[in-house]
């Protein structure tokens, strides 16, 4: 039996519980996470404070000692399963909307590349938002985009990229676009760590996103003027 299972959590004041929080995604700890989840939503949390605060600050602490060697694979993937398990209490939450949906996103992480913790984040809070979302997950080559946008015909498609190897592929999506004739059906948002303002525009995108909230604010932004100029949209 580990020491956090013998440590009742509920014992804790907010601020040990958010430490303990980030040494439990440290190691893993998946149901601890989930209880802590529960612990702070019970305690007056709202959804976005506890995700900013104890998950995503949490992660900032494995990137840091995965960066520096300290970290490896095995030990960051199971920081990223307990990471989702709190993720997963607090998706209906975030989702929640009564609103009619204001527009659809297909979103997807690009080919080469594995890293899905913030795409779902970006996902849950533009549902939460209003938007229709559809996920095509991980590892996305230009032809599984250009299905999925086939298929669903969304106002927004959205990419992301955690690796300096695989953000380029986002060029080789938007040019597949620019080639076919698609371009300006569909408003193109690109997000994730490694990327800027500079490499979203030199890409050829819409918008870069520097976190979840901004790509609600920029995707309703670009929605709201597009449909202001519906003449610019093609059929
Ligand atoms: Co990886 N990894 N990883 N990893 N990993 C990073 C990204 C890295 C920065 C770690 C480091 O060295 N410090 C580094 C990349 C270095 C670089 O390229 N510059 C790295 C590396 C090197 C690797 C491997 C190559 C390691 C190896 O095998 N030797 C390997 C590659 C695998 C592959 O993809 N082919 C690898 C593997 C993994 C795991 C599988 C172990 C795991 C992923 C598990 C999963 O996602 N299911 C993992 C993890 C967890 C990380 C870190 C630690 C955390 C990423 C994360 O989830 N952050 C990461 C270090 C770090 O970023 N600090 C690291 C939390 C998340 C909420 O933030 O993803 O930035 P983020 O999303 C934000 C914004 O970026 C933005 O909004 C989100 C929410 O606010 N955003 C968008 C993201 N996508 C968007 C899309 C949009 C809009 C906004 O569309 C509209």
């Amino acid at each position: 039996m580990s020491d956090a299972d013998e440590l009742d959590l509920s014992t804790l004041s907010d601020e040990e519980l958010v430490e303990q929080m980030h040494d439990d995604l440290y190691d893993g700890m998946k149901a601890e996470i989930e209880v802590g989840t529960r612990l702070l939503l019970s305690r007056g949390w709202d959804a976005e404070r506890v995700l900013n605060d104890a998950l995503v600050a949490g992660m900032a602490i494995v990137g840091v000692d995965f960066r520096d060697g300290i970290l490896f694979v095995p030990e960051v993937l199971q920081a990223a399963n307990a990471m989702k398990g709190g993720m997963e209490i607090l998706r209906p939450i975030l989702a929640a909307s009564d609103v009619e949906p204001i527009g659809k996103v297909v979103i997807g992480t690009v080919k080469g590349d594995v890293h899905d913790i913030g795409k779902n984040l970006v996902s849950m809070m533009l549902e939460g938002a209003g938007f229709e979302v559809i996920d095509i997950g991980i590892n996305n080559s230009v032809e599984a985009y250009l299905a999925a946008l086939e298929a669903h015909r969304p106002d927004i498609l959205g990419l992301s990229a955690l690796l300096t190897t695989t953000m380029p592929y986002m060029k080789v999506v938007i040019d597949t676009l620019k080639d076919k004739g698609l371009r300006d059906d569909y408003i193109v948002l690109v997000g994730g760590a490694p990327l800027n303002e500079a490499f979203g525009e030199a890409v050829g995108a819409d918008a870069y996103c520097r976190d979840a909230a901004m790509a609600v604010e920029t995707a309703k932004r670009l929605i709201a003027e597009r449909r202001q100029a519906p003449a610019l949209r093609k059929g």
